[in-house]
């Protein structure tokens, strides 16, 4: 196997991709990962050979990292790593990771449990009203989670794959791609008599994606034995991010499209599998324009190892809030873009994070 620390800015040395920055460590051996972490927020590490089995099997987990100098007043922090496993209903099995054939390869095998922080539907206790943190990764090897509150109170979206953002914004849902992290204030409101609950709402992937499906419950609330909190107003969270600029940018193009090759359908990036794919070059210190168009029938989200993007419109202006992002989500036939400054010397790899 070997780690990916997905999100974190390390040497290419410590990337963790089989065969590109380092061999494959065998049954028995060892590796030593030593880096130093650059930026606070939340990241996550998973192996990258056979990612589907050995993440889908449970492989993963969370790496916090925390800045010194913030100050932000919240009764209780969280780090919830979402997920699903595959099990046999009736033996209690895991389920082969090449389950579903060719279809669940191409769509993503999501497992049949939900689960948060390894657990089924948690109970958390909290203060009725008191402000919490929650830093959130989205660590399924295929599904997309969109996250609600079932009584629909907001939550303040602070920050995302690379830290806060440039200001927080208020979101009645969220929704995570895998590889995707959220940094979210919220004051959970429990009314008597009724149980609060966090869900996940099939999110439309694209064709097929959420018929007959129906919502997960996540987190289960319940209030401590206090008086509830005195109401406070979500803070106001900002983030001095400059803006990049895309001039001079080197434009890069990237297609997401399905062929069919001997009668299997598979998905090609740039017109390649990604075994005869042309690699994209950068002269050092370059910045680039990534134009990703995904002409597939389901949404990808695109994970670039190495580096922050800054997602731009069809003008090359970055969207606001400004964010620094490793991983987007681009909906189906849809065009998504970013701009990214490449820095750093290596060959680094980017690819769709459903992980089969
Ligand atoms: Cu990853």
């Amino acid at each position: 196997t070997t780690v990916h620390w997905h999100g974190v800015q390390v040497p290419i040395q410590m990337d963790g991709v089989p065969g590109v920055s380092q061999p494959p460590v065998e049954p028995g051996g060892s590796f030593t990962y030593d880096f130093v972490v650059p930026d606070a927020g939340l990241f996550w590490y998973h192996p990258h050979v056979m990612s589907a089995a050995q993440v889908g099997f449970g492989l993963y987990g969370a790496l916090l990292v925390e800045d010194p100098d913030e100050r932000l007043n919240v009764a209780d922090e969280l780090v919830l790593v979402l997920s699903d496993i595959a099990i046999e209903d009736g033996s209690g099995e895991l389920q082969s990771p090449d389950s579903g054939g060719a279809l669940g390869s191409l769509f993503g095998r999501e497992g049949n449990h939900v689960l948060v922080n390894g657990r089924i539907r948690p109970t958390l206790t909290v203060r009725n009203g008191a402000m919490q943190r929650w830093r959130i990764v989205n660590s399924a090897k295929s599904r997309y989670f969109q996250l609600q509150l079932d009584n629909v109170q907001p939550f303040l979206l602070i920050g995302v794959d690379g830290g806060h953002m440039e200001y927080s914004v208020e979101r009645q849902v969220v929704v995570l791609a895998p590889g995707e992290r959220a940094d979210l204030l919220v004051a959970p409101k429990l009314d008597a008599g009724r149980d609060l609950t966090l869900i996940n709402i099939p999110f439309d992937r694209g064709f097929g994606s959420v018929e007959f499906r129906s919502a997960d419950d996540l987190i289960a609330f319940k209030a401590a034995p206090l008086p509830p909190a005195p109401a406070v107003a979500f803070p106001r969270v900002t983030r001095d991010i400059p803006p990049m600029s895309a001039e001079a940018a080197r434009p890069i193009d990237i297609e997401l499209i399905m062929t069919k090759d001997h009668g299997l359908t598979t998905f090609d990036i740039k017109g390649g599998p990604f075994w005869r794919g042309t690699s994209v070059l950068a002269a050092m210190g370059e910045t680039q324009l990534w134009t990703i168009t995904n002409k597939a029938i389901w949404a990808h989200p695109i994970h670039l190892h190495g580096f922050f993007f800054q997602e731009v419109d069809e003008k090359g202006i970055p969207v606001s809030p400004r964010a620094w992002k490793d991983t987007i989500h681009v909906p189906a036939e849809s065009t998504r873009r970013f701009l990214v400054k490449l820095d750093r010397p290596g060959s680094w790899m980017y690819h769709c994070h459903i992980l089969e």
